[in-house]
C-alpha cells in the first residue's frame, strides 16, 4: 500500500494537464483502477484482516482523491494565470483613428447667417415644409389667379378623392414661417427665417430643394433705408470686406416698392470676387411688407411696417467659398464633402461692423 501511495502521489504531483491527471484518476480511483481492484479483494480476507485492510484503503483512496483535486485546482489557476498574461491589453492606450465626418457648406452657411443676423438682434423663426396654400401664397397677396403661382413651379401635396382639407404645398419660399410668427408675436417683430425650400426645377443653377434665409423686421418707423444698411452689415460680416450694394426697382407682389439687390464685385479670368471692382451680382429680393400681407399677419398696416428680403443659402455659399456646380451639393459625394466640408471646430467666420 506504501507503494501504491507513493507511485499515484508522484505521479499525481508530476502530471502536466488536466487531461493526464483524469487518466491517472481513471488508473488509480475508477472503477477498474488500481485501488479499486484491491478494495475488491477485501471479500477474499478473513473479517479481522478485513478490519485492518479496509480503512487503510480508504484512507489511501481519500488521500489519493484529495491529491487529484488539489492538483486539479493547482492546474487550472496556473492555466488561468496563463491566459491573464496571453491575454493583458493596456486598456489606456488611444483608440484607433476614426475618418471625422465634416459639416456641409450650407450648414456653414446657414450658422453665419444666423450668427451675423443674431448679432444685429434678428430672432431665429423656424415653420413647417408642408404648407397650406394659404400660408404659402394667399397670406402673400399671391391669390389664385396670380402668375407667380405657376411661375413658382411647386410642388402639390396628392389629395385623395373626398378629401376637403385645404390644399397642401411643399413650401416655395420660406415666407410662410413669418406670416406664422406675425400672427404668434405681432409687431414689433425682428425675425430670420432660414430653412429648406421647394420647387420642381432642376438645371445646371436649380435643384428641386434648395436654403433660403428670409428677414424681416416691422416697427412704426421702419423704412428701406434700415433695410439698406442691415443687408450691407450682413454682406460686409458675412463677405468679411466692406461690400457695398445697389438697390434696383423690381416687383414682387408682398413688397411694396420692391428691389432687387446686387453686390458689389470683379470678375478676373472667370473668377468673381466680392467687395472690389466695378461689377454687379444679384443676390436677393427685398422690399417693404405690402399692406395685405401685413393685414394677413393680423398686423395694423396703419400703425406697423417694415422690410422683407429673400436670398439664397446655396447660392452665397458658392460665391463665399468658391464652389462651381450647384448640383454638387446634393450627390453626398463623400470626396467633395471632404474638399468643401467644414470642421466641426470652425467656428462661423464673421466680421463685426466696418
Ligand atoms: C427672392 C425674393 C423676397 C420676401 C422675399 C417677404 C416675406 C414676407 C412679407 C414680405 Cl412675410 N416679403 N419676403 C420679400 C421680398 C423678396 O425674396 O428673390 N428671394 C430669393
Amino acid at each position: 500500500m506504501d507503494d501504491l501511495k507513493a507511485k499515484y502521489l508522484g505521479l499525481i504531483s508530476g502530471a502536466g494537464s488536466e487531461a493526464a491527471l483524469e487518466e491517472l484518476r481513471v488508473q488509480a480511483v475508477g472503477k477498474k483502477g488500481e485501488i479499486s481492484l484491491q478494495m475488491r479483494e477485501l471479500g477474499k480476507m478473513t473479517p479481522e484482516e478485513r478490519q485492518v485492510m479496509g480503512p487503510k484503503l480508504n484512507a489511501l483512496k481519500n488521500e489519493i482523491n484529495s491529491a487529484l483535486a488539489a492538483k486539479k485546482a493547482a492546474l487550472s489557476d496556473a492555466a488561468l494565470d496563463e491566459r491573464l498574461k496571453a491575454e493583458w491589453l493596456d486598456v489606456t492606450l488611444p483608440v484607433r483613428p476614426q475618418r471625422q465626418g465634416s459639416i456641409h457648406p450650407v450648414s456653414q452657411v446657414w450658422e453665419e447667417c444666423t450668427a451675423i443676423f443674431a448679432d444685429m438682434g434678428f430672432a431665429v423663426a423656424e415653420g413647417p415644409q408642408v404648407e397650406t396654400d394659404w400660408y404659402n401664397f394667399d397670406a402673400l397677396n399671391i391669390p389664385g389667379h396670380h402668375p407667380a403661382r405657376a411661375e413658382m413651379d411647386t410642388f402639390y401635396m396628392h389629395r385623395a378623392e373626398g378629401d376637403d382639407l385645404p390644399p397642401h404645398v411643399l413650401r416655395t419660399h420660406t415666407s410662410p414661417v413669418q406670416i406664422r410668427s406675425m400672427e404668434a408675436t405681432g409687431a414689433p417683430t425682428r425675425i430670420i427665417c432660414p430653412g429648406r425650400v421647394y420647387r420642381a426645377d432642376y438645371d445646371q443653377t436649380h435643384t428641386p430643394m434648395f436654403h433660403q434665409v428670409e428677414g424681416l423686421a416691422i416697427d412704426r418707423d421702419i423704412s428701406m433705408a434700415n433695410l439698406k444698411w442691415v443687408l450691407e452689415e450682413f454682406f460686409s460680416a458675412y463677405f468679411g470686406t466692406k461690400v457695398k450694394t445697389r438697390f434696383r426697382a423690381s416687383h414682387f407682389p408682398f413688397t411694396e416698392p420692391s428691389a432687387e439687390v446686387d453686390i458689389q464685385c470683379s470678375w478676373e479670368n472667370g473668377t468673381v470676387k466680392v467687395g472690389e471692382g466695378d461689377g454687379w451680382l444679384e443676390v436677393l429680393g427685398s422690399g417693404m411688407v405690402h399692406p395685405k400681407v401685413l393685414q394677413a399677419g393680423g398686423i395694423d398696416p396703419n400703425e406697423w411696417q417694415g422690410f422683407a428680403f429673400g436670398m439664397g443659402i446655396d447660392r452665397i455659399a458658392m460665391l463665399k467659398y468658391g464652389i462651381p456646380d450647384l448640383r454638387a451639393f446634393f450627390d453626398s459625394d463623400l470626396r467633395w464633402l471632404r474638399h468643401y466640408g467644414f470642421s466641426a471646430l470652425q467656428v462661423p467666420t464673421i466680421r463685426g461692423g466696418v
